[in-house]
C-alpha cells in the first residue's frame, strides 16, 4: 500500500509510503489520485491531511521514469493529481516533514494549506537535472511567494528550511511536536475556524502586473549568463515565470506554456546528461566496499599548506575535532590564518551559518609535536609530493597512532603501497585524494592499496560522505583516475600550440565547450613553477621532458610563473585574472616548435581542438576501465565533473562520448592514431564496446 488511509474524526489522513523517498512514480500516483478524489466525495470528511510515512516527504517525479522511452510522454498524471487537489472540495493540508522537492513541492503547492515541521524543507531542484518545475511549479510559486523568490528557488534549486518557508509565505504554519499529531490539531483548528478550500490557481496572488518585474527578470538573466553558461533550462524557467505574469488571470494559459517548455527540456540531451550525473554520483558514493564503516571521532592532518588547511577545514565542517601538524610554528600560524580567512569568507557567503567560522576554528588544534596526534583515529598526510618524505611521515604516524587508526595520503599520483610498506599497518593505509580548494571541491578519490582492508575503504567513504564530498573508488595506479586522464588532455593541448594554434584559440574552444577555463588558463592559475621546480629537483634531463614541459620550463626560466606573478603563458594586469596574449610567448612557442621538429600549420578549428583534447580523456578512461583502475564509466564521469569542472550538462567525458556515438569517437581516434602515432592507439575496451554495439555499461 503506497498510500495509507486513516481517519481522525472528520480529518482524513493520506500517508504516502513509497520508500526510500516517495518519488512520484506510477505506483504512488495512481492510489494518491484515487484517494484524493474519494476524500473529496466523502461527506464524512471535513479536511484532508497529506503526510509522508518515510524520511523524505516527497522527492518529486520519479526521475528514472523520464528515461523509459526515447520520447517521454508528458507526465500528465502528476498534473492530474494537482488538478484533483484543485478540484477537491475539502481543504487539503500538506504536512511537510522532510524534503518536499520538485514535484513534491508542487504537490504541496496544489494543497490548500502547508504546515511544516522543523525537519521540513522545500526546493525546486529540477534545474539541477536540466528540467524546469513541470507540475505548475513555475505558475503557483510566484503566485504564492512573488516572482523574486520564485525565480531564486527555480534557478538555484536550493532548499528553503522550515522557518524561512513560513517567513516568505511558502508555508502557513511551523509545527511543534510530533508532525502527524500537530498536523491533526492544525486541521481541527482550521475546521473550527470555518476555513475552506483555498486554491493558489484561482487568482494572481503575488504576481506583479506585466512590466512591473522587468528588472527582476533582467537580473535573473544576468545571473544565468554569469553562472549557468551553456545550460538551456534556466532561460526556459525565466520564460515560464514571465508567462505566469503575462497570463496573470489565466492560470491554464500559463500552465500550457510551462508544459510546452517542460517537454522540450525532457527531450534535451542536457537533462539526460544531468540525470546521469545525479545517479552516477549516488552509485559512486555507494563505493566498492560493503564492510561496516567505523565512525571517525578525531582527525589529524599532516601539513597545513593549501591542501592540508583545506582538508582540516573539511574535518571541522563535519564537526570532527582535528589536530593539524606542521614542522614549525611559523608555517603553522600562516596556514591557520588562511584557514580562518576561508572560514570567515564561507560564513559571509552563507555557506556556514552565523558563528560557524568560530565554531569550526574551535575544532582545529594546531601542533608541531607528533605526540599530540596520539588520539586521532584517522590521519591524512598532505605534504608536498615527495615519496621519501611521505614514507617518513607514515612511519612516524605508525609509531604515534593507536593500533587500528587509519593513515591516508592526499597524494595526487604517488604509490600508496610504498607508503603502506613504511608502516606496520598496511591494512589501515589508503589514499584520499582531495581536490583544490579542498574545502570547496566535492570530489575525493579513495585509493585502495594492495593491502587496504575493506573496513579501511568503507571508513574513508563514510568520512568523505560525512564531509559532504563525493567519494569515488580508484585502484592504486600512477595519477589514479583524474590526473592520469588530465595528462593526455594537457599533452594534446600543448601539441596544438606547437603545431600552430595559439593558446587563446585552444582555451576559447574548450571554454565554449563548457569548461570553466581552458588548459593554459588552468596552467597559469595552478602555477607553471610547481612542475618546473619538481623536475629541477629530480634532475630530470631535458630530453626526457615532454614538449609541453620544455615550454613551461623555458617560461619559468624567464621568470614567467603564471597568474601569481602576472606573467605565464599569458600576461595579467595587476589585480586582474583576464589573460592577455604576449608576443614573447608566441615567439618562444614557434622557436621551440622548430627546435623540436614540429611541422607548423594553420590554427586548428574549434571542432578539432575539442576532439583532440576530449578524446584522450575518453581513450584513457577506457584504458582505466580495462585495467580495473576505475570500476565504472560513470565513476570516471563523476571524477571529471566534480574534480575538473567538466560541464555536468554534458554528463562527463564517458557519457559525452556515448552521446556522440562511440563508433564515431573511435573513428576519430583511429584517424588521430594515423596522423600522430602511438599515443592515440585506441584502448581495447573502447574497440570492444564499439564492436559489441554497446556503451561502456554501468555498475
Ligand atoms: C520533478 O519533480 C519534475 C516535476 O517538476 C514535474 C513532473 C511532471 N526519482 O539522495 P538519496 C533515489 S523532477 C527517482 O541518497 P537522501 C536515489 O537515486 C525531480 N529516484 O537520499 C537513491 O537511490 P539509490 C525533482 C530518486 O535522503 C535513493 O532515492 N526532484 C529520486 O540523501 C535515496 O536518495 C529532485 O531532483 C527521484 N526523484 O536525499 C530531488 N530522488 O539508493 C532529487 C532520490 O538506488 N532527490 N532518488 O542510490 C534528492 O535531492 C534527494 O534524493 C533527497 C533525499 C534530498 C530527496
Amino acid at each position: 500500500m503506497t498510500v495509507r488511509i486513516s481517519d481522525r474524526g472528520p480529518v482524513r489522513l493520506l500517508e504516502m509510503h513509497s520508500p526510500p523517498v516517495n518519488a512520484l512514480g506510477a505506483k504512488l500516483r495512481a492510489p494518491l489520485m484515487d484517494e484524493i478524489q474519494a476524500a473529496s466525495r466523502d461527506d464524512a470528511v471535513g479536511a484532508v491531511l497529506l503526510l509522508s510515512g518515510v524520511k523524505t516527504w516527497c522527492a518529486g517525479a520519479d526521475i528514472k521514469e523520464f528515461g523509459l522511452s526515447e520520447l517521454p510522454a508528458p507526465d500528465a498524471s502528476l498534473n492530474a493529481i494537482c488538478d484533483a487537489l484543485d478540484a477537491c472540495r475539502k481543504p487539503v493540508i500538506a504536512v511537510v516533514d522532510g524534503a518536499a522537492y520538485g514535484g513534491g513541492m508542487e504537490l504541496a503547492l496544489a494543497c490548500d494549506y502547508r504546515a511544516v515541521s522543523g525537519r521540513g524543507r522545500f526546493a525546486l531542484p529540477e534545474v539541477n537535472i536540466g528540467l524546469l518545475p513541470g507540475a505548475a511549479g513555475t505558475q503557483r510559486t510566484p503566485r504564492l511567494i512573488g516572482v523574486e523568490h520564485a525565480l531564486q528557488m527555480c534557478l538555484d534549486g536550493k532548499p528553503v528550511g522550515a522557518s524561512r518557508a513560513v517567513e516568505i509565505g511558502l508555508a502557513d504554519r511551523l509545527l511543534e511536536g510530533e508532525p502527524t499529531e500537530a498536523g491533526c490539531a492544525y486541521a481541527q483548528e482550521l475546521l473550527g475556524a470555518g476555513a475552506v478550500a483555498r486554491k493558489i490557481s484561482s487568482g494572481p496572488g503575488k504576481l506583479p502586473r506585466p512590466g512591473e518585474a522587468a528588472e527582476v527578470f533582467a537580473g535573473a538573466r544576468q545571473m544565468i549568463a554569469r553562472k549557468m553558461r551553456g545550460r538551456h533550462s534556466p532561460e526556459l524557467i525565466v520564460q515560464c515565470i514571465e508567462q505566469a505574469v503575462a497570463c496573470r488571470d489565466d492560470f491554464a494559459a500559463g500552465l500550457a506554456e510551462e508544459r510546452r517548455r517542460f517537454v522540450s527540456c525532457l527531450k534535451d540531451p542536457q537533462s539526460k546528461a544531468l540525470s546521469h550525473v545525479f545517479f552516477a554520483e549516488r552509485a559512486a558514493a555507494r563505493g566498492a566496499s560493503r564492510a561496516a564503516a567505523r565512525a571517525v571521532k578525531r582527525g589529524a592532518v599532516i601539513g597545513c599548506g593549501t591542501m592540508g588547511g583545506g582538508i582540516a577545514m573539511n574535518f571541522a565542517i563535519a564537526g570532527i575535532p582535528v589536530t593539524v601538524l606542521e614542522t614549525g610554528q611559523e608555517a603553522l600560524e600562516r596556514g591557520l590564518s588562511v584557514v580562518r580567512r576561508n572560514f570567515e569568507r564561507s560564513e559571509k557567503s552563507g555557506r556556514l551559518p552565523p558563528g560557524g567560522a568560530e565554531r569550526c576554528m574551535g575544532l582545529i588544534m594546531p601542533t608541531t609535536d607528533y605526540g599530540a596526534l596520539a588520539r586521532a583515529d584517522f590521519a591524512v598526510e598532505a605534504v608536498y609530493e615527495n615519496l621519501d618524505l611521505k614514507k617518513k611521515i607514515f612511519a612516524a604516524l605508525d609509531e604515534t597512532l593507536a593500533p587500528g587508526a587509519i593513515i591516508a595520503s592526499n597524494t595526487s599520483y604517488l604509490d600508496i603501497d610504498s607508503m603502506a610498506e613504511a608502516t606496520n599497518r598496511p591494512g589501515q593505509v589508503l589514499g584520499m585524494h582531495f581536490f583544490s580548494p579542498a574545502n570547496i571541491m566535492r570530489l575525493v578519490e579513495v585509493i585502495e592499496g594492495r593491502r587496504s582492508t575493506p573496513e579501511t575503504v568503507a571508513c574513508a567513504f563514510a568520512l568523505a560522505s560525512r564531509m559532504k564530498k563525493v567519494p569515488v573508488w580508484s585502484a592504486n595506479s600512477n595519477g589514479f583516475i583524474g590526473n592520469r586522464m588530465l595528462a593526455g588532455y594537457m599533452y594534446e593541448a600543448f601539441e596544438l600550440l606547437f603545431e600552430g594554434t595559439p593558446p587563446e584559440s585552444v582555451d576559447a574552444a574548450l571554454r565554449d565547450f563548457g569548461l570553466p577555463m581552458g588548459p593554459f588558463q588552468l596552467a597559469d592559475l595552478v602555477g607553471l613553477d610547481l612542475g618546473w621546480r619538481a623536475r629541477e629537483l629530480a634532475g630530470k634531463p631535458a630530453d626526457e621532458r615532454k614538449p609541453g614541459e620544455r615550454l613551461t620550463d623555458a617560461l619559468c626560466e624567464r621568470g614567467r610563473f603564471g597568474q601569481k606573478n602576472g606573467h605565464g603563458i599569458y600576461n595579467y594586469s595587476p589585480g586582474s585574472r583576464i589573460p592577455e596574449s604576449d608576443p614573447e610567448v608566441a615567439g618562444l612557442i614557434e622557436e621551440l616548435a622548430r627546435e623540436l621538429g614540429y611541422r607548423r600549420g594553420p590554427p586548428a578549428k574549434a571542432d578539432e581542438i575539442v576532439k583532440r583534447c576530449m578524446y584522450p580523456l575518453v581513450n584513457t578512461g577506457s584504458a582505466l576501465l580495462e585495467e580495473g583502475v576505475a570500476r565504472a564509466a560513470s565513476d570516471i564521469d563523476i571524477v571529471y565533473v566534480y574534480g575538473y569542472g567538466f560541464p555536468a550538462w554534458r554528463g562527463g567525458p564517458m557519457h559525452y562520448a556515448e552521446q556522440q556515438g562511440l563508433d564515431a569517437v573511435l573513428a576519430d581516434i583511429r584517424e588521430f592514431h594515423d596522423r600522430f602515432g602511438a599515443r592515440w592507439a585506441p584502448a581495447q575496451r573502447l574497440v570492444e564496446a564499439v564492436a559489441a554495439g554497446r556503451g561502456f555499461g554501468s555498475r
